[in-house]
């Protein structure tokens, strides 16, 4: 690469502010909806944004739930009691799951750009919503949210 182009990709990134985020979400017992909650739990960010999942209580993970993300997404599982990171690479949306907790709905929604599939998102989800024993209008919400 020459100084020119250099130069152009520098003026490029200060233009259209480019720079990657880092969004940070926490997994607790108790928050502000109520018992085993990511907080926020539902989160517009950038194609690009990583998101670190930090355990403010233990005994959670999060871990993408299998089919709900954009098409090629990259999956995460975190370790039980462990913070875990993602790079959101795909525009969409992406729900992902407390393992030891979704049947309480320890559920969350990262949306990446626009939510560009979540129609088919809703429609998928109804397996994993056939889980949950508490908290079971949840995942509709965020969804809800997410548009
Ligand atoms: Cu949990």
């Amino acid at each position: 690469m020459n100084l020119k182009v250099l130069l152009g990709v520098a003026l490029t990134c200060m233009v259209t502010g480019i720079s990657a985020e880092e969004i940070i979400i926490e997994m607790k017992n108790v928050g502000a909806e109520g018992a085993m909650v990511f907080e926020p739990a539902v989160v517009k960010a950038e194609v690009g944004d990583t998101v670190t999942f930090v355990p403010t209580d233990m005994g959670h993970n999060s871990e993408l739930v299998a089919g709900l993300a954009p098409q090629g997404a990259d999956s995460w599982k975190g370790e039980l009691g462990q913070p875990v990171s993602v790079t959101l690479k795909k525009e969409g949306v992406y729900v992902y799951q407390c393992l030891p907790h979704t049947i309480m709905a320890m559920v969350g929604v990262l949306v990446a750009g626009q939510p560009t599939n979540l129609d088919v998102i809703m429609k998928d989800s109804a397996p994993l919503k056939a889980k949950f024993v508490m908290n079971k209008e949840r995942l509709d919400n965020y969804l809800q949210q997410s548009k």
